[in-house]
C-alpha cells in the first residue's frame, strides 16, 4: 500500500509538471483526485487494512492528498501568471507611433459660392432671409402673378402635397412673406432649396439651390437693377466682367430680361466653355410686376422695385469649371476634398 501511494504520489506530481496549460492540469486532477482517480480507489482499499495500521496509513494518503493539491494550485497560478503576462505583452500599446491622420471635412463648393453671393449683396446692404420649403399655393404662384391654369404652373413642373400646398418651386414665395410684413424699404436676398419634378442629368435635379433679390423702395428703376447687377458680376466672376441683358418674360415682373455676362475664361472670345459664345446666362431679373406689390399690399404708385433669381448650382459649376452637376450631390470625399 505504501509503495502503491508513493508511485501515485509521483506520477502526478511529474503530470502536474507536465502539464501545459489549464485543460491539461484538469485533466490530471480528474485523473487522481477525481471520483474515480487512482487515490481515491486507493482510499476505497483502506478497509482491508488493519485497524491498527489505519491511522498511519490513512494520515499517509492525506499528506500526499494536501501535497498534490498545493502541487496543482501552484501550477494553476503559474498558468494563470504566464496567460496575463502573455496577453500584457500582446496588447502592450506603442505610445511613440504616429498618430493616423483624421479625415478632415471640407466646405461644399455650393456653401462656398453662396456664401460669397451672401457676402457681395451684404455688402450692398442687403438682408439674407430664409423661409418655408413646404409652402403655400398662394405664395409660390398666386402672390407672383402666376394664377391658376397659367402654363408656368406647368413649366415648373410642381411637387403638389395638396391642392393647396407644395415644395417651392422658387424661393420668391419669401419674398412675398417679406413684402407682406409691411416694412419698406426692402433689400434682401432669399437662397434656399426649391423643388421641381426633373429628371436627373448633367444639368438638371428635382432638388436645387436659388438665390433671389429683391428691391423696393421709392424710386426704383431699372438702371438701379443693371447696376446692381454689373456690380454683382463683377464681384463675382472677376472686375472685367461684362454683362448684357436680354428682353425675357417672367409674370412677376415687367419688364423683365435675362442676364448674360461675358465668358470669365475666353473673356468672350468664344471657347468650349461658353460653347463659343463668348456668354454665359447667369440670371433672370426685372421690375416687380405693380400686381404682385399690389397683392402684397404695397402701393405700386408710390413704391417701384426690381428682383432677380439664379440658380446656385449653376454659378457654382461656372465658378469651379465643373462639368455634371451631379457631382454636387454625390459628396464624393474625392471630389469634397478638391475645395
Ligand atoms: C427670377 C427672375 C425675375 C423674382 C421676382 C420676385 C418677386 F418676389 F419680387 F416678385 N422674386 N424673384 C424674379 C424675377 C425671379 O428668377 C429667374
Amino acid at each position: 500500500m505504501n509503495e502503491k501511494l508513493k508511485e501515485i504520489q509521483a506520477k502526478a506530481l511529474k503530470k502536474i509538471d507536465d502539464a501545459r496549460g489549464m485543460d491539461s492540469l484538469n485533466e490530471v486532477r480528474v485523473a487522481v483526485l477525481g471520483k474515480k482517480g487512482e487515490l481515491t480507489a486507493l482510499l476505497k482499499g483502506m478497509k482491508d487494512v488493519s485497524a491498527e495500521d489505519r491511522p498511519k496509513i490513512g494520515q499517509m494518503v492525506n499528506d500526499a492528498r494536501a501535497q498534490i493539491e498545493n502541487r496543482l494550485q501552484e501550477a494553476r497560478a503559474a498558468i494563470e501568471r504566464e496567460e496575463m503576462e502573455r496577453r500584457l505583452a500582446e496588447e502592450t500599446i506603442d505610445v511613440t507611433l504616429p498618430a493616423r491622420r483624421e479625415k478632415r471635412g471640407h466646405r461644399h463648393p455650393n456653401s462656398i459660392a453662396l456664401e460669397e453671393v451672401e457676402r457681395i449683396f451684404i455688402g450692398m446692404g442687403y438682408e439674407v432671409v430664409e423661409g418655408p420649403e413646404v409652402e403655400y399655393d398662394y405664395y409660390n404662384f398666386e402672390a407672383l402673378n402666376i394664377p391658376a391654369n397659367h402654363p408656368a404652373k406647368d413649366e415648373q413642373d410642381t411637387f403638389f402635397i395638396n391642392k393647396d400646398i407644395l415644395l417651392r418651386t422658387q424661393t420668391s414665395s419669401v419674398q412675398v412673406h417679406q413684402m407682406e410684413q409691411g416694412r419698406l424699404p426692402i433689400r434682401m436676398i432669399a437662397p434656399g432649396r426649391v423643388f421641381r419634378s426633373d429628371e436627373v442629368d448633367a444639368t438638371h435635379s428635382p432638388s436645387f439651390h436659388q438665390i433671389e433679390g429683391m428691391v423696393i423702395d421709392k424710386d426704383i428703376t431699372f438702371s438701379d437693377l443693371k447696376g446692381t447687377l454689373a456690380q454683382f458680376a463683377k464681384e463675382m466672376f472677376g472686375e472685367d466682367t461684362k454683362v448684357k441683358f436680354r428682353p425675357h418674360h417672367f409674370p412677376f415682373t415687367e419688364p423683365s430680361a435675362e442676364v448674360d455676362i461675358s465668358c470669365f475664361k475666353c473673356k468672350g472670345k468664344g471657347c468650349r466653355f461658353c460653347k463659343g459664345e463668348g456668354w454665359i446666362e447667369i440670371l433672370g431679373c426685372g421690375q416687380v410686376h405693380p400686381r404682385v406689390l399690389k397683392m402684397s399690399g404695397i402701393d405700386p404708385d408710390e413704391y417701384t422695385g426690381f428682383a432677380f433669381g439664379l440658380g446656385l448650382e449653376r454659378i457654382t459649376l461656372f465658378k469651379y469649371e465643373i462639368d455634371d452637376m451631379r457631382l454636387l450631390y454625390d459628396n464624393d470625399d474625392r471630389f469634397l476634398r478638391q475645395f
